[in-house]
């Protein structure tokens, strides 16, 4: 299909008349019950200090964050001879014994030390936990009567509530992270005069003390870094305002007696980077307690909404939304014609998640975007290179939070020094690079096991997410200052490929395709291998998009022409299989496990834009055949990759069949490789346990469904379900060249779209089967 002979310039302004967009109504979490366990309750965060309030009646548990609380310390684990045993290792797998060269890798190429599992790996960890008891005047039983419970989480507003009535009197309590003052709010409430009661406590599962100082509860504590126990410090202060009634304090506890109304502040800090957190908690406590209540919540919102009101969704709202959330879920799978906005609520809930998990100059968000409940949070809580925080980045530029994406970069630009140490230990290489896992101390060598460790793509792969915020945003300043970073990434695989004797081409030698592994012809499994397929795809994507950046910025004319020869000799963006697959391997291995949660084989379709239908159909049919035999189920982030996977590829009932499987309740909290991930009550995604990447792949993926940018013209609805079909409008989309995109549609049909730009300027789109060249209208 050759489009370009469709165009057609349309130099009039391309607004019509459009149908008046639905706001974004209903966007609330409902609930009838108070969380049983820690996957119910609702998670609040400001960027920075995260809170997940239970609701519970006569014992409120409030789960703290603080995104900057890690355990560990910078180390050094390269091993500075590893790069002595890669002339062997290459050698080994050049003669097909890559079983062996697997047992060099895990003698020599692996991290000095326990890595991941020792107590200097950086850990993300829980701040504790505030602890509200309450008793009811006349009731004496631990389990009071209640009616009327309700408990909400308001999307638009970030605001939680729960309300409920004890003997007569009505209870509301209100919950919010502020991004005003930087701190937590809590304001409690009876519809009769002194019938509030309660004690205000403290705690967390280890390292902590708490006292109190007048009438602030503080909590502090320093963490182990693994050498000398000295590691990062933090303190939380808790002061409350009541009207009517007392409030004492003893050594342990703030008590709050006959109260009408109360109002508990709760700032918390680190030291992280040096950050003066007893001052800073001091001065934002001392500040909120100044404001009144309603103008701390006020701005709260306002501040949260510049971001969250840039965009809204509207598929149709059915019956069913008005049920409590938890009834939504379980009844989807089944009857989804009956809630068609349950798929825009979880989009504004990954949205809604980016934001209150991540913010400019501090961190991205980590496994658990920044709700972590223990000590020992699941993979460390840390940042996995090998799809997750990837993952979490992937809706922020569509969905118009392109800033978010800062802190990623931020984070990926602290990996370049140690990066090039661990270039030149292990592959005697230029440029820098991060293998699999990292977080905020800066790691980059390999794991400690070759299994999985030793992924050359971590640092490749990162490179995409940075080239994506400008590919959106078209900022040259930001552009310059990555450069550095991709060149330095491109500069590392280019001076350690080697060429495969067989095919001739430059490939990575040792590598994995992350997590999997395969049959060897002699009948014995091995995962380390040379050219896995997601190198080929990230070498070829990152040398183009350096190639790209340096044209653009008009610099770096010889590195170029070096890129342009070196491509020459890099894979294609896929080979395809005896049986019709895309080859995971360079060699058509046999894959040990075939339903592998890992799909990156197919990363060359998403997040890059190598495969496609319309610029490689043979390879996109490949792609499909190979997301046959993976299967659809698997943790949540899988099947959110997969839906993504299937919106590339245009199959729009396929991607929504996905989303109802990612849809699908649990409540299990096991550590989880194979099928069997879903959402929990309160919709954070469950690998299980909670995994927070599920909801960003998912509101990427829903996002994918209804407009694509990447092959060089904006498609408005490419994977459109039947689901969907009927009526739908989104406001405020972004596609790459900085375009923001509104549309209607009817029974399947854009029956009126908007391209707005900062300037006029021509751009292709495709919709209702047609490509054509229109004028963007000036933003
Ligand atoms: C990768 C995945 C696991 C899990 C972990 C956090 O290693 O293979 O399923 O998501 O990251």
């Amino acid at each position: 299909m050759i489009l370009n002979k469709k165009c057609l310039l349309t130099t009039a302004c391309l607004v019509t008349a459009l149908v008046s967009f639905g706001q974004n109504k209903n966007l609330k979490l409902f609930y009838t019950q108070p969380a049983a366990q820690w996957e119910e309750t609702l998670p609040l965060g400001n960027g920075r200090l995260g809170m997940t309030p239970d609701g519970g009646i006569s014992k409120e548990k409030i789960v703290l964050n603080d995104i900057t609380l890690w355990s560990g310390s910078p180390q050094d684990a390269n091993n500075y001879d590893a790069y002595k045993s890669l002339p062997k290792i290459r050698q080994l797998i050049l003669e097909g014994k890559n079983d062996e060269a697997q047992d060099l890798v895990n003698r020599d190429f692996v991290c000095k030390g326990p890595g991941s599992g020792g107590p200097q790996w950086g850990k993300y960890q829980t701040l504790g936990a505030l602890e509200l008891e309450f008793t009811y005047k006349g009731i004496s039983a631990a389990q009071p009567e209640v009616k009327q419970y309700q408990r909400e989480l308001s999307l638009d507003q970030a605001v939680a509530n729960c309300r409920f009535n004890v003997n007569g009197v009505n209870y509301k309590r209100e919950y919010f992270t502020s991004f005003d003052d930087d701190l937590s709010v809590i304001r409690l409430t009876a519809d009769q005069p002194g019938q509030l009661n309660l004690r205000i406590l403290l705690n967390r599962p280890e390292k902590y003390a708490v006292k109190t100082v007048g009438h602030e509860l503080q909590m502090s504590g320093q963490l182990d870094n693994g050498t000398d126990g000295k590691g990062m410090q933090y303190l939380t202060r808790v002061s409350a305002r009541q009207k009517g009634g007392t409030l004492s304090a003893d050594q342990h506890s703030l008590l709050i007696k006959d109260a009408t109304e109360v109002v508990i502040y709760v700032a918390a800090g680190t030291d992280f980077k040096s950050f003066p957190f007893q001052e800073k908690t001091k001065q934002v406590l001392a500040a909120a307690l100044k404001k009144p209540y309603e103008l701390q919540k006020s701005r709260h919102m306002a501040n949260y909404g510049k971001l969250f009101k840039r965009l809204s969704i509207d598929l149709g709202e059915g019956a069913s939304a008005k049920l409590p959330t938890n009834i939504r879920l379980d009844g989807f799978y089944r009857n989804f014609e009956a809630d068609p906005s349950l798929a825009s609520l979880f989009f504004q809930f990954g949205r809604y998640l980016s934001i209150s998990s991540t913010r400019v100059g501090l961190l991205p968000p980590n496994l658990q975007g920044l709700w972590a409940k223990e000590i020992n949070t699941p993979w460390n809580g840390d940042y996995h290179l090998d799809v997750n925080v990837q993952m979490n980045h992937w809706p922020v530029e569509v969905a118009n939070l392109s800033e978010l994406n800062l802190p990623l970069a931020e984070l990926v630009r602290g990996l370049v020094k140690p990066g090039q140490k661990t270039a030149k230990a292990y592959y005697n290489a230029n440029g820098w690079i991060a293998h699999v896992i990292t977080n905020v101390w800066g790691f980059t060598e390999p794991g400690e096991s070759a299994s999985w460790g030793a992924s050359n793509a971590g640092s490749g792969w990162l490179c995409n997410n940075l080239w994506e915020h400008y590919e959106f945003s078209q900022d040259l300043k930001y552009l310059k200052s990555i450069y550095p970073i991709l060149k330095g990434s491109a500069e590392f695989y280019k001076s350690a490929q080697i060429k495969d004797p067989k095919s001739g081409w430059l490939v990575t030698s040792p590598s994995v395709s992350p997590e999997n592994s395969f049959y060897l012809p002699n009948g014995k499994t091995a995962s380390i291998s040379m050219g896995p397929t997601i190198d080929n795809q990230i070498v070829r994507e990152l040398f183009g998009n350096v190639i790209k950046a340096s044209t653009r910025l008009n610099i770096d004319a010889a590195f170029r022409a070096e890129l342009q020869e070196a491509l020459k000799s890099v894979p294609p963006a896929g080979v395809i299989s005896k049986d019709g697959r895309i080859q995971e391997w360079l060699e058509d291995y046999k894959e040990t496990d075939p339903q592998h949660r890992h799909i990156s084989h197919l990363y060359g379709l998403y997040p890059a834009s190598l495969i496609s239908p319309f610029s490689t159909p043979e390879l996109a049919t490949a792609a499909k055949k190979t997301l046959e035999v993976r299967g659809d189920d698997g943790p949540s982030w899988t099947i959110a990759y997969k839906l993504l996977f299937w919106a590339r590829l245009q199959d729009g009932n396929r991607a929504f069949k996905l989303l109802k499987e990612i849809l699908k309740p649990t409540l299990r909290t096991d550590i989880n490789y194979g099928a069997g991930g879903g959402v929990y009550p309160n919709i954070l995604s469950a690998g299980p346990p909670f995994q927070i990447d599920g909801n960003f792949g998912a509101t990427a993926g829903i996002a994918e469904m209804l407009l694509q940018s990447h092959d060089g013209f904006i498609e408005l609805l490419p994977a459109l379900p039947d689901a969907w079909k009927k009526y739908g409008n989104v406001k405020g989309f972004k596609a790459r060249g900085n375009f923001t995109i509104d549309m209607s549609w009817k029974d399947g049909k854009i029956t009126s779209y908007r391209i707005a730009s900062p300037m006029a300027k021509k751009v292709k789109v495709k919709l209702n089967g047609e490509l054509k060249e229109v004028i963007a209208q000036r933003l």
